[in-house]
């Protein structure tokens, strides 16, 4: 056992496992983290997650289990349900959730019948397997039709690739969906629901912003709150919200029974209690007023990364960012390089990201012409914009020299100099 590495100590009887997760600690510390939608929980959120919760089975909802035993558990729940509703002033929160494809798919099934129409974001143009992707379970239950975005300009000022609101009007007056899905995974601006809600109250459709991605950015004041205007929210808790992994779910009152009967019995058994008492450590975080201050500091990263990356002569999908994603265009930086080959070169040299089709990519999704990276976990670790320019200029030296080993063994060591200096959880290693 090496003496930054506890879990052969938490972990004795099982040498495999403890030097696994030892390996891994030791990658999350030693390596950039730029996946957008990836974070460094608090050590507080680990041992939630790690607690004697996970032993406990409890069906149901504080006050109305179907197993005895939930006394400690009810607590547990209500603590989290009460930060969550206070956190972003909503009427009901469900924090069961397994993850954020389950929470869009509970409120389906809690505000739909099999075959109504949804209007939602195509997965290429950014948007998710749950809006209705052919690939996902949604698109055989209910009927999606997708929106996307403006085409590129070229124009500096007034770039393109923002979500074409017209495009969604002429589809709500056209197709009268039950429901409008606001949200995406890849998308680096602003989505105000407010923008939606005017088309849905013309069109008589129900609006559901999922908000996995700017979770975090909308609970520290960076980023517009849907609560109160869409019907109801779903997102994942550990993206920018920098919770366990999982999701939640928050809605009106009125909507409140339907929601909860679709999560459970609908959808899912025993909820995860171990994730639910991090998920509440994770929400007393964000209430603290420092939250914010990251928040904010997360979209100013960003920024940052943004004009160093454009700097090095990669194209900006939508032209700029304004959350804590950017989207790499990778064509005009080289028009031979593929997001499979640059995610796999900077791997080797310890910056870890993922490939993402661009809009109306011809490369496959398995290929690709882009990148996605996002500045949430970094943010976490204490960087600010100078390490993002420096991050940049790591990126650019390592694909351009892609062929060279003497270059990607240089920049990964200037990134584990870098990371040395920025340790996310260098409380847990001594
Ligand atoms: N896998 C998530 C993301 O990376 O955005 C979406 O489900």
């Amino acid at each position: 056992m090496s003496a930054s590495s506890p879990f052969a100590e938490w972990i004795t009887d099982d040498p495999e496992i403890s030097r696994l997760l030892d390996e891994e600690l030791n990658r999350q510390r030693t390596t950039l983290q730029l996946i957008a939608s990836e974070n460094f929980t608090s050590p507080a959120v680990l041992a939630a997650s790690g607690s004697v919760l996970t032993n406990k089975y409890s069906e149901g909802y504080p006050g109305r289990r179907y197993y005895g035993g939930n006394q400690v558990v009810d607590q547990v729940e209500d603590l989290a349900r009460d930060r969550l509703t206070e956190l972003f002033g909503a009427d009901h929160a469900n924090v069961q959730p397994h993850s954020g494809a389950n929470a869009n798919v509970a409120v389906y099934q809690a505000l739909l019948d099999p075959g109504d129409t949804v209007l939602a974001m195509r997965l290429d143009q950014g948007g998710h397997l749950t809006h209705g992707s052919p690939a996902s379970i949604t698109s055989k239950i209910w009927n999606f039709v997708s929106y996307g975005l403006t085409p590129a300009s070229g124009d500096p000022d007034n770039p393109g690739e923002m979500i074409d609101m017209n495009q969604v009007r002429d589809l709500a007056l056209a197709e009268r969906p039950k429901l409008i899905v606001a949200g995406a995974t890849a998308y680096a601006r602003t989505i105000d629901a407010k923008d939606y809600r005017e088309i849905a109250d013309e069109v008589g459709a129900m609006l559901m912003f999922d908000a996995a991605h700017p979770a975090g950015l909308i609970a520290g004041g960076a980023h517009p709150n849907p609560v109160g205007i869409a019907d109801v929210m779903t997102f994942t808790t550990h993206k920018t919200l920098r919770g366990p992994r999982g999701g939640a779910i928050l809605c009106r009152e009125d909507l409140a029974k339907k929601v909860d009967g679709a999560i459970f019995p609908g959808l899912q058994g025993g909820p995860l209690e171990h994730a639910i008492a991090a998920k509440a450590v994770a929400f007393k975080e964000a209430l603290d007023p420092s939250f914010s201050v990251y928040a904010h500091q997360v979209v100013a990263n960003a920024a940052a990364l943004a004009v160093a990356l454009e700097q090095q002569g990669f194209r900006l999908v939508s032209g700029g960012t304004d959350n804590h994603l950017v989207l790499l265009d990778l064509r005009t930086f080289d028009e031979d390089l593929t997001g499979k080959e640059a995610q796999e070169v900077m791997d080797r040299a310890g910056i870890t990201v993922n490939r993402n089709t661009v809009p109306d990519d011809p490369r496959s999704p398995f290929v690709t012409s882009g990148l996605r990276l996002g500045t949430a976990a970094e943010t976490t670790a204490g960087m600010g914009e100078v390490q993002m320019a420096e991050i940049a200029r790591l990126i650019g030296t390592v694909l351009k020299d892609r062929n060279d080993e003497a270059v990607i063994t240089s920049v990964r060591k200037e990134v584990a100099e870098l990371c040395g200096a920025f340790d996310p959880y260098a409380s847990l290693v001594n």
